[in-house]
């Protein structure tokens, strides 16, 4: 680490701090959001990343599923969700459910959310998990972020334990980063206000963990939150982390502009996508794995992501509803040789993992 550079741009404790892992204070990442150069942010997160990951990066066979789009809570932002009746608004059969799974070759993990949906009863889910893990019974299940579970526990009158322990019992491996958006409620008060609160995504993402049942994070920037708010955010999934250690990995969701009602059209920049990335490495020192989501962020910026911090693309998703309503250009799908080629043409080492990180396929040269 080249400290004289730090200096010059006034970071050197910073830097030092990040060089003997000591955590960074909110204050910290403020200066890193304001610092102009943003190479030297993404060098310290690179460091980061090094000593965690090597020159490894990771991705994932899987496949996305939406099983609905109709959704009750109606957020500022999204432009996925419809309500029932609506044109374009659709709910898929357990058929449909295991037909899209089973279509194509046999993925290691299946990602599937939907809209909080005013009448879905839980043993619908019971009965899907159950008959994916039985077509597919080496594949992970990601499914239902800790809105969903929020949400069937309304619709049931049961606990959000209770939701996760059937879930889980029916063939649940892991849960989704989603609905985590901006905790700030000023934020959430604007761009969601029918969702779950901060409180209860992180309440439940503490049970989860607690049932043994790892979870994503997410955070969703580039709309109307300020970098303090992105900074509390962060701090917020760090104390919880610290508390229930079940956070595998962290995903930066750049917002797509399209289609929403927020009154916002201007997407951020790369440079900002990479600042985001670089700190979000830098502040949350207990979570393991930063993703660069490809489907966001287009292939040529997250390579680019795999040298500010990020260590995981994703994957091979197949169909993607949420980003691409909202405008996102990004292909639909990868095979496993493109991302291959598109981690070895940003200079790392390619591994194939599953939802929760174990590696079923060790890096070679
Ligand atoms: O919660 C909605 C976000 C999330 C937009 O855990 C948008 O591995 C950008 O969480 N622009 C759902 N983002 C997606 C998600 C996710 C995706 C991939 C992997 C994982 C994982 C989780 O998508 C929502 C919301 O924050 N979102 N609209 C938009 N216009
Ligand atoms: Fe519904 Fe999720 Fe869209 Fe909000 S972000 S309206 S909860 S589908």
């Amino acid at each position: 680490m080249d400290i004289s550079w730090y200096r010059s741009l006034g970071l050197a404790d910073v830097a030092e701090k990040a060089a003997s892992g000591e955590r960074l204070s909110m204050e910290d990442g403020e200066r890193l959001f304001a610092c102009p150069d943003v190479t030297a942010v993404g060098a310290l997160a690179h460091m980061v990343r090094a000593r965690l990951h090597g020159d490894k990066a990771f991705y994932v066979l899987n496949r996305h599923i939406n099983y609905t789009n109709i959704c009750i809570n109606g957020c500022l932002f999204c432009a996925y969700a419809r309500e029932r009746g609506q044109e374009g608004a659709f709910r898929l059969s357990l058929d449909d459910i295991v037909q899209k799974a089973t279509e194509g070759p046999v993925p290691d993990e299946i990602h599937i959310v939907g809209g909080c949906h005013p009448d879905i009863p839980l043993a619908f889910f019971e009965e899907a998990l159950t008959a994916l893990k039985k077509a597919l019974p080496d594949t992970e299940l990601k499914c239902f972020t800790a809105v969903e579970i929020a949400h069937f526990a309304r619709l049931e009158g049961i606990s959000t334990v209770e939701v996760l322990t059937r879930l889980k019992r029916a063939g649940l491996a892991m849960l989704p980063g989603g609905g985590a958006e901006i905790f700030a409620p000023e934020v959430r008060s604007r761009i969601c206000p029918k969702k779950s609160t901060a409180e209860e995504w992180l309440r439940i993402a503490g049970e989860a963990h607690a049932l043994n049942i790892p979870t994503n994070c997410t955070m969703l920037y580039g709309h109307v939150e300020s970098v303090r708010h992105r900074l509390e955010h962060l701090d917020a999934l760090r104390r919880q982390q610290d508390e229930s250690g079940g956070f595998a990995c962290f995903i930066p969701l750049s917002f797509q502009v399209k289609n929403n009602l927020l009154g916002v059209r201007e997407a951020v920049t790369g440079v900002e996508d990479l600042k985001t990335i670089a700190v979000s490495r830098l502040m949350l020192d207990n979570i393991m794995h930063i993703k660069a989501y490809w489907i966001m962020l287009g292939v040529k910026l997250a390579q680019t992501a795999l040298w500010f911090g990020a260590n995981d693309l994703d994957g091979t998703v197949v169909e993607e509803k949420i980003g691409h309503m909202a405008g996102a250009d990004s292909a639909a799908a990868l095979s496993r040789a493109e991302l291959e080629a598109m981690i070895r043409g940003a200079g790392f080492t390619p591994v194939r993992r599953g939802a929760r990180f174990t590696v079923k396929e060790a890096a070679h040269g």
